[in-house]
């Protein structure tokens, strides 16, 4: 079957130019610090960031977890929001592999308010867990790609600096963020400790993440990484794929985002469902089917017989993900396949 797959943007495969760039990749032992094409892509992210230094890592997840790893002791606790990547589909990781405590905050469409986090810091009598990190997450993924407002990072940033506590971005889709909203990565970036960022979403490249911030924060993440068993070999071949998406598929997200405006506005004469049209603002889209007397699973399948995939997000939405591989014409499918098997208003 030619399928239709907005299961996720991390579903797209490397172009045949992608690919040329990755066979011809000069590569070295990057356990030794020795592979030209890593070192070069760590530059390069960490100039885009305005950061002093980048790590290449194998996933978003390990990319997330290392800076967690770097910013706590056992025992503390790290703010996100409830319905944030690092609360809810990293496996506990941040429990398992950082013995720490999430304390999730409800936000409103992902966002965090700088009053929400000032409320949930824990006061400093000794038998409280020490409040040590806080995370956001721009774009906002389970929230619908919802794009952080730089002021409200600017006063949680501030507030962060004046308690002591290190601020970490999951940006595994700034990439999406800044093309919408105009505001560069660095921009964003300047107002926390750490990044980290994908290359196998959006931009298109088959593996990859990475974690920027200062220098001796990386080096930490480093020896994390290692002890995560993330310290790749000729991983040369992955990062060229990885430089190469954000030479050439970054301005293009626009296209994607477009492509999600036209999917959900097609949508709206769907029966009983409903999406929030002023949060598409990027690549995501969440639908809500509570309004059904269906279960996800079932939507889904009847959605695959017709050769097109969306994904489950919560116990009553789904979500489907624009992204390079699906063309316009497919979007105009995608509608038609939606509103023949739902139907209409
Ligand atoms: N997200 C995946 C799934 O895990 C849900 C997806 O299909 O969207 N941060 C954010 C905001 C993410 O959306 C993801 C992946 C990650 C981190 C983790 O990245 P990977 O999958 O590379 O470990």
């Amino acid at each position: 079957m030619n399928w239709i797959d907005l299961r996720s943007d991390t579903v797209t495969k490397p172009s045949r130019e992608m690919r040329e760039s990755m066979s011809a990749a000069e590569v070295g032992d990057d356990v030794y610090g020795e592979d030209p094409t890593v070192n070069l892509l760590q530059d390069k992210t960490a100039d885009i960031l305005g950061k002093e230094a980048a790590l290449f890592v194998p996933s978003g997840v390990m990319a997330n977890q290392l800076a967690i790893k770097t910013h706590t002791q056992p025992g503390d606790e790290v703010i996100v929001e409830s319905e944030s990547h690092i609360f809810n589909f990293e496996t506990a990781g941040a429990s398992f592999l950082s013995n720490v405590q999430l304390l999730p905050v409800n936000g409103k469409h992902g966002i965090l308010t700088a009053e929400q986090i000032t409320q949930s810091i824990r006061s400093p009598i000794y038998y409280n867990p020490k409040t040590s990190l806080v995370c956001l997450e721009n774009t906002h993924n389970k929230a619908g790609g919802t794009i952080y407002p730089l002021e409200e990072i600017k006063s949680i940033a501030e507030l962060a600096g004046n308690r002591s506590i290190s601020l970490h971005l999951d940006g595994a889709r700034i990439w999406n963020a800044s093309a919408a909203s105009g505001i560069m990565p660095k921009e964003y970036a300047r107002f926390f400790d750490t990044v980290s960022v994908c290359f196998s979403k959006g931009l298109g490249a088959p593996v990859g993440s990475a974690l920027a911030g200062t220098r001796e924060k990386i080096e930490k993440a480093r020896k994390y990484r290692k002890i995560f068993g993330g310290g790749m070999r000729q991983a040369g071949i992955l990062a060229a794929g990885a430089l190469f998406a954000l030479e050439y598929n970054r301005e293009r997200l626009k296209e994607d985002h477009k492509k999600a405006k036209l999917l959900a506005e097609k949508l709206q004469r769907v029966l009983g469902i409903h999406i929030d049209q002023e949060y598409v603002q990027t690549n995501i889209i969440v639908i809500d089917i509570k309004a059904r007397k269906e279960s996800s699973g079932d939507i889904l399948a009847k959605l695959k017989t017709k050769g097109l995939l969306l994904s489950e997000m919560g116990s009553t939405t789904l979500r489907a993900v624009t992204h390079l591989d699906v063309s316009m014409e497919q979007i105009n499918s995608a509608a038609e396949i939606i509103q023949s098997v739902l139907g209409t208003k």
